[in-house]
């Protein structure tokens, strides 16, 4: 059993960044910007925009961090959107979700520039990734590419169950391991709630994704020997001995499954980690115009 290091992955890749940062520094070029909508004081949000303005002073990009309170209204966070469509010296931004309630979501991701939506979120690139076109693939299901490909896992015709239908992650990861790719050509089964045996689907897993945010859900005699399983759920559970009074858990039960997986992602430090340095490169390829020239 190989547990797959997001820490050391990011550091990697974190580290590729940083040499052509400096590279694009010593040419004279302009530094990477990327710009952070955060809305409200949702704890968890806060950390995840924390960690991600962090992570470019890491590579040596510029981040900028725009923040609002909680009742702006709908029109006043689209002219945010709309300022840094317009302003050229931000290369990519993302406005960090949820939204509170009385905001549309979907209106929102509509609005921001495909060329800068280095979450990928804007149907523009979720279509352009779906028909295998240049596209900001969304950090989630980028970074388990990057992992599945770093540690050389064979995907090649391998059945790959994924659990969870989401927008964000679900969905995208489905069609980008079944699409004809070096990281790909999976024959994929997406299940979701209303799968009928949900248990006898996994068990059929060579590769198992797991993005349904219910903490330890996928059970030990859920998996087949030799599984690889890539854990996306980041659950908080009340854990008193902590100091922060909660910890970490994955929608898999690590020690149930670790012991029969052939490499497996922990919570903390597997998947999180990845998405967070995704954003990175995302946003790396904005300011190279590689997607949109
Ligand atoms: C780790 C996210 C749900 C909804 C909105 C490292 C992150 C998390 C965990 C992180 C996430 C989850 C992010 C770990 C960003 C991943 O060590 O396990 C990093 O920062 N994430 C987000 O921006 O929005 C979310 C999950």
């Amino acid at each position: 059993m190989t547990i797959i290091d997001g820490k050391q992955l990011s550091e990697t890749i974190k580290l590729e960044i940083a040499q052509e940062v400096a590279a694009i520094k010593a040419a004279g070029g302009k530094i990477p910007h990327l710009a952070a909508v955060l809305v409200g004081e949702n704890p968890a949000s806060q950390a995840y925009v924390g960690s991600k303005v962090r992570s470019c002073e890491q590579v040596g990009f510029q981040s900028t961090l725009v923040k609002r309170d909680a009742s702006i209204s709908e029109q006043e966070l689209l002219s945010i959107v709309d300022e840094l469509n317009q302003d050229p010296s931000v290369d990519g931004f993302i406005v960090q979700l949820p939204l509170p309630g009385h905001i549309d979501e979907n209106k929102v991701i509509l609005a921001i520039d495909p060329r800068k939506d280095v979450d990928g979120f804007h149907p523009v690139n979720f279509g352009r990734m779906a028909q295998g076109m240049p596209s900001f693939v969304s950090a989630t299901p980028y970074g388990i590419l990057q992992m599945l490909e770093r540690y050389n896992i064979p995907t090649d015709g391998k059945h790959c169950v994924v659990v969870g239908r989401s927008n964000i992650v679900g969905t995208p990861i489905s069609i980008l391991l079944s699409r004809k790719a070096k990281v790909g050509n999976c024959t994929v089964t997406l299940t979701h709630s209303r799968t009928k045996d949900l248990p006898a689907e996994t068990r059929r897993a060579d590769i198992l994704i797991a993005a349904i945010g219910i903490p330890e859900f996928v059970k030990g005699d859920w998996v087949k020997e030799g599984v690889v399983v890539i854990d996306v759920g980041i659950n908080r559970i009340e854990d008193p001995a902590s100091k922060k009074g909660y910890r970490l858990v994955g929608d898999v039960d690590f020690e149930q499954v670790a012991p029969k997986s052939s490499y497996i992602t922990p919570v903390p430090g597997g998947v999180g980690l990845m998405t967070v340095t995704s954003l990175l490169m995302n946003t790396l390829k904005a300011a190279k115009k590689e997607i949109y020239p």
